[in-house]
């Protein structure tokens, strides 16, 4: 049925291939006694007042019933000297940053006595299994733990318990797990990136341990609704967009495949902003998610100090060697925090260590507050802490930036330090690293890894320079994430020099061994040697990341097939030929089922495993293939539907609830969320709305009767200082404020900007889309990863042959998807001709411009800049190029969605078709081709 498609500019796609007190005296105890006294005495007489006062630590909730009785909060004596009876000792063990080595643990275990261990066995906490239980810890937890009572738990002090009662479980299962993995002693993964956009952990955590039920039924008992606790949770936001959430996909994966892996990234104190919509223009709004994080735990004792700064001394040690030693440096403090991360239906639980930084004196320096310099003591804390603060927004020019690099390096220190801290207690041979450690760099940020990986093997540990290097390639692996080559970070020389002397040294010496390679196979080739080298020779000199990540790691791999096969012919186009195309390889990135299924559609999830007789489905995505023969059902074709249909009254209620906006869900719903970016082109669409909305005022009644109604709905962020971006939502603002109060125009036509796009937004858009927008000039996607989301909801698509779009159809077919517009390989003859033939307006695009000048949406002037860089400075995102096609192709959908049984039919058959694109299968690709690395299965007593 490709007649389906619009008669794009371009035809068919080339689908190929794939933790005191004084002692406790009566007085205490009396002034609390008397306290609780009149306390109850006053709730007595006024209960509804004095319901919501944080009272203190209450046990018994019946006030008649009380009897007098000691504090049981506060010791009655100082704690002196070895508890327990005299003579009897136990054996000191101190806590170690890493643990200890499996052979330490059977040591350690045989020198406590057997009557202790008997006691602590005992009374090892276990997990709770039962309603009853989980009850009992939700209430212990708001009691005690949160100071609060029966009379004043409201929704925020119930999810904190019930966060508190699933985190105890999942803190003893990952004590298992690592325990488990110490003991196995295989090779690891750390998954290095500067991004984790998690959002809500709780839900997450209740589907994957199962206990979602259990908990939905106890939280009944104790008077509170599942729903209204789980949003309570504020997302942990660590991230710009796509990527991070990737990240987390992959998190998530790894634990459930059982793979021993660690994420390392930075804790900031702020996370993306929050975006608020404000007279139609984006402000932000700080987000200060971390005010109260149960998920976290901060490990003070786990530190490590960053140097910044100083100078490189060469010196010859006792053996005559001459080593370099970097010193004189500012110090700053790392601090760990660790998030369990736990996978689903295993009891296998990672963990992702987050970076926190302080200054290395310590909260505050005495010697110079009591020496007067009050600013001065302060200042060099928060300088320290500006390190993490930040999440630095992705489309920002961040390049120059001091302090990027700086947290860049401060987290990619105190990752590989930890690593090596933990490879040496197994007190392997350094020959043993790779095969114990396997580092994926996502993207360049953490590609200061690399020179730090090699100065700690030769600096610190006294390798060979050979010997070193050959460890570093065969550890790292790097994933290239962006096509934008603007989006190539570099570094300048002289920054790299004054912030970090010696890894500069190091770079130039990696340089000097590759391009000698270089010299040496490919001798009659100069300008390669100036194209491939690590050093551009600009003004100022700069460090190209990408290639010093290329030429530091075994593997290199792109995130969807058209943009594997872009790097390989393009800008690695050089480093292909020097290290033949082994080293380049594909993993197509995937997504979570368990979140983008299960959880955000548990409808769905479950009309699904009613069909394949289990949720197994949600461990092996393809299984889902045998839903296409349902694909006739009757009964299962109109539970399908009505799922749609309630998911997308779910979203109705939710823009009128945040937008104010009445939508009806019997419209066709039209989704574009993600950031917004110029090469997203979300400009495209709300062109394509106007052009749509004077369309529709120009028709006679009776032609009205046949429009197909729409709800044109947007959401993301702008980097906030990406002008035109922002200049984008506002039109889009603008726009829905005339269309949507047109009496003219009723319900054919609504458009909606939902502010603070995020992951538990995501969850509740996905599963209502009639159709999604992934609409990017092709060749500028690298993957994207909400087509998936889209369609595996039920939704479909209408796409460039750009990023992942191109092998969703392969998988779902042609006929599932709507695609339109220009091919990659022809982006840039189109680009040239903007400027060097005549250009010819498409005329409706040139209307739709006309009306903008016009002042319909407001103050034309405030648009100029977005219009022109279409009409007069070269369209470089072929905006106009795409635009017929790009109508066209929508007309084509509003007869599509008129016939509702076909609609259905290619709904239903691109779910069943969808399982390729699991994050599971994403994983398991890059355990096999690129880490090397074998499962842990974890054990059911967990010994
Ligand atoms: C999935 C997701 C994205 C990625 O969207 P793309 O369309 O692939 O760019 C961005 N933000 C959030 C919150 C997501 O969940
Ligand atoms: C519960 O946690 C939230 C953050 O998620 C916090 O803002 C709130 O103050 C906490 N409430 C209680 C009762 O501790
Ligand atoms: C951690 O795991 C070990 C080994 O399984 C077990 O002996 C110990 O009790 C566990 N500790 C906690 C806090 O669960
Ligand atoms: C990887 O890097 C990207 C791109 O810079 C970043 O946004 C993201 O959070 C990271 N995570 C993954 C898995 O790609
Ligand atoms: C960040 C990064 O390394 N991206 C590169 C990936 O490969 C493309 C080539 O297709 C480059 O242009 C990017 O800069």
């Amino acid at each position: 049925m490709s007649d389906e498609r619009a008669a794009p500019n371009k035809h068919s796609p080339r689908l190929q291939r794939r933790q005191h007190s004084s002692p406790s005296a009566l007085s205490a105890s009396c002034c609390i006694f008397l306290f609780l006294f009149f306390f109850f005495f006053f709730l007595l007489l006024l209960p509804p007042f004095f319901a919501s006062k944080p009272p203190f630590t209450m046990a018994a909730p019946a006030p008649a019933a009380r009897e007098r009785k000691p504090s049981t909060s506060a010791p009655i004596t100082d704690f002196q000297g070895p508890v327990g009876p005299p003579g009897i000792s136990r054996p000191k063990h101190k806590r170690t940053v890493t643990g200890f080595g499996p052979q330490d643990i059977k040591s350690v275990e045989a020198s406590i006595p057997e009557g202790q261990r008997a006691a602590w066995k005992k009374f090892s906490v276990k997990e709770f299994k039962t309603k009853e239980d989980f009850e009992k810890e939700v209430v212990r937890h708001v009691e005690t733990t949160l100071a609060r009572s029966i009379f004043n738990c409201d929704e925020s002090a119930a999810y904190n318990g019930t966060a508190l009662a699933f985190r105890d479980r999942l803190v003893i299962e990952w004590n298992k797990t690592q325990q488990q993995q110490t003991y196995a002693d295989q090779k690891r993964v750390y998954y290095l990136s500067l991004e984790f956009l998690m959002g809500r952990a709780l839900d997450n955590a209740m589907l994957n341990v199962g206990m979602k039920d259990v908990a939905k039924d106890g939280l009944a008992d104790l008077g509170f609704r599942m729903e209204d606790v789980i949003s309570q949770e504020r997302d942990a936001a660590l991230g710009n967009g796509g990527l991070g959430r990737l990240a987390a996909c992959f998190l998530d994966s790894l634990a459930t495949l059982n793979y021993p892996a660690w994420g390392y990234a930075l804790r900031y104190r702020y996370g993306i902003f929050k975006q608020e919509i404000v007279d139609g223009y984006q402000v932000e709004v700080p987000d200060y998610w971390l005010d109260f994080n149960p998920w976290e735990f901060p490990r003070h004792d786990v530190t490590v100090d960053i140097q910044f700064y100083g100078g490189v001394r060469k010196i010859k040690n006792e053996a005559g060697k001459t080593v370099s030693v970097w010193e004189n440096g500012e110090i700053v403090t790392a601090v760990a925090y660790d998030a369990p991360v736990p996978g689903y239906g295993t009891s296998t639980t990672n963990n992702l260590r987050l970076w926190s930084s302080k200054a290395s004196h310590g909260e505050f320096d005495f010697t110079k507050f009591n020496s007067g310099e009050y600013e001065a003591s302060v200042a060099d804390q928060q300088r320290a802490e500006t390190i993490s603060a930040v999440l630095y927004p992705n489309d920002s020019l961040e390049r120059g930036k001091e302090l990027r690099l700086k947290q860049q390096y401060f987290w990619c220190a105190a990752s590989l330090f930890d690593i090596v801290r933990r490879f040496k207690k197994s007190k392997k041979a350094w020959s043993e690293f790779p095969n114990q450690v396997a580092i994926q760099l996502n993207d360049t940020h953490p590609t200061l890894a690399i020179p730090e990986l090699q100065r700690i093997l030769i600096d610190v540990e006294g390798l060979e320079w050979d010997e070193a290097w050959s460890i570093v390639q065969k550890t790292f692996g790097y994933t290239n994430h962006t096509v934008l080559p603007e989006a190539l970070e570099k570094w300048s020389v002289p920054l790299i020099q004054h912030l970090l002397p010696r890894h500069l040294q190091i770079i130039y010496d990696i340089n000097l061994n590759f391009l000698t390679y270089v010299e040496r196979n490919f001798p009659k080739d100069r300008d390669l040697l100036g194209r491939v080298s690590i050093i551009e020779e600009s003004q100022p000199k700069m460090v190209r990341m990408a290639y010093l990540a290329v030429i530091g790691s075994h593997k290199v791999n792109g995130v969807a097939e058209l943009h594997s096969d872009l790097i390989k012919t393009t800008i690695f186009k050089d480093f292909v030929k020097i290290y033949g195309p082994d080293k380049f390889t594909n993993v197509t990135n995937g997504i979570t089922p368990r979140r983008w299924l299960h959880q955000s559609n548990p409808r769905l999830s479950k009309l699904i495993a009613s069909k394949l007789g289990s949720y197994e489905f949600l461990s092996d995505l393809t299984l889902l293939h045998k839903i296409e023969a349902y694909v006739d059902d009757k009964a299962f074709r109109k539970e399908f539907q009505d799922i749609k249909f309630a998911n997308k009254v779910r979203l109705a209620n939710f823009i009128k609830e945040a937008q104010g906006i009445t939508v009806n869900p019997a419209s066709l719903f039209d989704v574009q969320v993600k950031r917004i970016h110029e090469y997203k082109r979300q400009q495209l669409n709300i062109f394509g709305v106007i052009h749509r909305y004077f369309e529709i005022k120009e028709m006679s009644p009776a032609e009205r009767k046949k429009v197909q109604p729409r709800v044109s709905i947007f959401g993301g962020k702008a980097a906030p200082g990406y002008w035109m971006a922002k200049t984008i939502i506002h039109l889009v603002n603008q726009v829905g404020k005339v269309v949507n109060n047109d009496p003219e125009i009723g319900d054919l036509l609504k458009v909606v900007f939902l502010e603070d796009y995020n992951v538990s937004k995501a969850e509740i858009i996905c599963p209502a889309s009639d159709i999604s927008e992934h609409i990017s000039t092709a060749g500028t996607e690298a993957s994207g990863t909400s087509n998936m989301k889209f369609v595996l909801n039920g939704g479909l698509v209408i796409g460039t042959c750009d990023g992942a779009n191109i092998e969703i159809t392969r998988e779902i077919g042609e006929e599932n998807i709507f695609l339109f517009g220009n091919l990659a390989e022809d982006v840039e003859d189109l680009r040239h001709a903007h400027f060097y033939s005549e250009f010819k307006m498409d005329p409706m695009l040139q209307r739709v411009f006309d009306e903008i000048r016009s002042g319909v949406f407001g103050d034309a002037g405030q648009f100029s800049a977005l219009v022109n860089s279409i009409v007069e400075h070269g369209d470089y995102y072929l905006v106009s190029d795409d635009f017929k096609s790009y109508i066209d192709t929508h007309k084509l959908i509003d007869e599509a969605y008129k016939d509702q049984e076909t609609w259905l039919t290619k709904t239903i058959t691109s779910v069943a078709r969808m399982g390729f694109f699991s994050s599971d299968r994403c994983i398991d690709e890059y355990a096999e081709m690129i880490w090397n690395i074998e499962p842990v299965k974890p054990t059911s007593n967990g010994a």
